[in-house]
């Protein structure tokens, strides 16, 4: 997503960069190719004409056109004024004064309700809360299985009542339960209508009337552009809305929602959704996305994914066995695993500023299935090969191979990019690495 908005826009300050001295007709030219770069990017046109008002105005000042830097100044004006149009600052959940705090989810059929249900109550345990789902969407009932699954997937506890009673009673005796079972909070999935509806409306509102949810998100899709923000207008003026998540930005929607939500409706964008698994939620920060469009990397977003997934104190121990024994076979499975937690190699790169141009350069889309192939195969080693990879002679790996569907030639690959990796860690250890390795290493 914003591929290439992102391209556009970065191209345009690119060339207001290359040519010092600014006019005001220099900065016109720019904004109206900033604005054809919106517009084509779905963003609603009221949205355009008001940011490029406030760009305009606070670039044709001498203060900016006279500095030495002006091309410089607009990039920082530009990058502000996104930052404002999305938002401004984080907005977080808020929780209610006596636990159990409620979130009510709402949306669309096919928004993806459930899927960010149980994202949500992941990311809650991830701040230390005990949170509880409620399956509250009994008119459909694999969408309860649904969500059953998600929840024992993730050890979550799932409330689920009878799907020939109504939602609402659903609620109360789940609100029960999770008082019962000391839940800090409590996600409740609802139903999703194909259309926005007037009887699905009165329901949720009732519902919301009765269980008095600290949070009420709507779940949107932000592959369907400008719908999406129509639909928010709709639920809000409704049932009166805390707030939105945007899933599927993964997709390759144009961006339009997501730069003009918040603009149109007043409503935070609080979380985003960025893949169809549990982990790929986000909070949503207007000013990494602002640096992300404009071709500034992501930086601060890759560092905490980083943060949560890797352990330190697994870390450190790491870091003395370079200095001794140095790196085995049960390490790298260990680190693959951290990089898939963090997502696909892809989605890495492309939070690395800088690197988000050169993606589709780097990255033939192969490396998941390399990882999936390197983890399959150390999964068939015994622990004892895993140590000591050196005793992997023919047979065993031959053994290997065939344990993890692979050729006996992948088996060799691995062990020698191993050995590879192996000797440039202990050469870096020992502080023998050519300075520009090193640096590259980090270390
Ligand atoms: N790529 C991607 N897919 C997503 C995301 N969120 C949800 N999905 C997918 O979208 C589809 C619909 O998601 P659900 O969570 O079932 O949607 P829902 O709103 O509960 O749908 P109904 O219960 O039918 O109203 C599923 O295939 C999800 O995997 C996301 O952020 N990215
Ligand atoms: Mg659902």
């Amino acid at each position: 997503m914003f591929e290439t908005l992102s391209q556009k826009l970065s191209a345009v300050l690119r060339s207001l960069g290359s040519k010092g001295k600014l006019s005001e007709k220099d900065v016109d030219e720019a904004l109206r190719q900033i604005r054809l770069a919106l517009l084509e990017a779905d963003v609603n046109f009221r949205v355009v004409k008001s940011f490029l008002a406030g760009v305009r105005e606070r670039s044709l000042t001498a203060e900016v056109l006279e500095s030495l830097t002006p091309a410089q100044q607009i990039i920082k004006i530009v990058n502000g004024e996104l930052v404002n149009l999305l938002g401004g600052e984080p907005s977080h959940l808020k929780g209610a004064r006596q636990p159990p705090s409620i979130a009510m989810l709402v949306g669309l059929q096919g928004s993806g309700k459930t899927t960010t249900a149980a994202k949500l109550a992941l990311y809650l345990r991830h701040l230390g809360q005990r949170p509880a789902l409620v399956a509250a969407d009994v008119r459909r009932p694999a969408a309860v299985e649904q969500l059953v699954t998600l929840g024992k997937h993730l050890d979550i506890p799932v409330y689920n009542g009878d799907v020939n009673t109504a939602p609402l009673a659903i609620c109360r005796q789940g609100l029960r339960w999770a008082r019962e079972t000391a839940a800090t909070w409590v996600v409740i999935d609802t139903q999703g209508r194909l259309h926005v509806d007037e009887t699905m409306m009165k329901e949720l509102a009732q519902l919301k009337g009765e269980i008095r949810p600290s949070e009420t998100l709507l779940v949107v899709d932000a592959m369907t552009g400008q719908d999406a923000v129509n639909i928010a207008e709709e639920f809000h003026a409704d049932i009166g809305l805390t707030g939105l998540v945007l899933t599927k930005m993964d997709g390759d929607a144009r961006g339009g929602a997501a730069l003009s939500i918040k603009f149109v409706t007043g409503l935070p964008v609080k979380f985003i959704g960025t893949g169809e698994k549990a982990n790929a939620l986000e909070v949503f920060h207007p000013d990494r996305l602002a640096s992300r469009i404009l071709g500034m990397g992501d930086v601060l977003t890759l560092v905490e994914k980083a943060e949560e997934a890797f352990d330190e104190r697994r870390v450190r121990e790491l870091e003395k066995k370079l200095e001794t024994s140095g790196l085995d076979l049960e390490d790298l499975l260990w680190q693959i695993r951290q990089v898939k937690k963090m997502g696909t190699p892809s989605q890495l790169v492309e939070m690395l500023p800088g690197f988000s141009k050169f993606a589709p350069a780097v990255l033939d889309g192969g490396e998941e299935t390399d990882m999936r192939r390197t983890e399959a195969i150390i999964l068939s080693m015994t622990q004892e090969e895993r140590r000591s990879p050196t005793i992997i002679n023919g047979s065993r790996r031959r053994r290997i191979a065939q344990g993890s569907g692979t050729m006996t030639r992948d088996v060799n690959q691995l062990l020698n990019q191993f050995y590879q990796i192996q000797k440039l860690t202990k050469m870096a250890v020992k502080g023998r690495l050519p300075k520009d390795l090193m640096r590259v290493l980090g270390r």
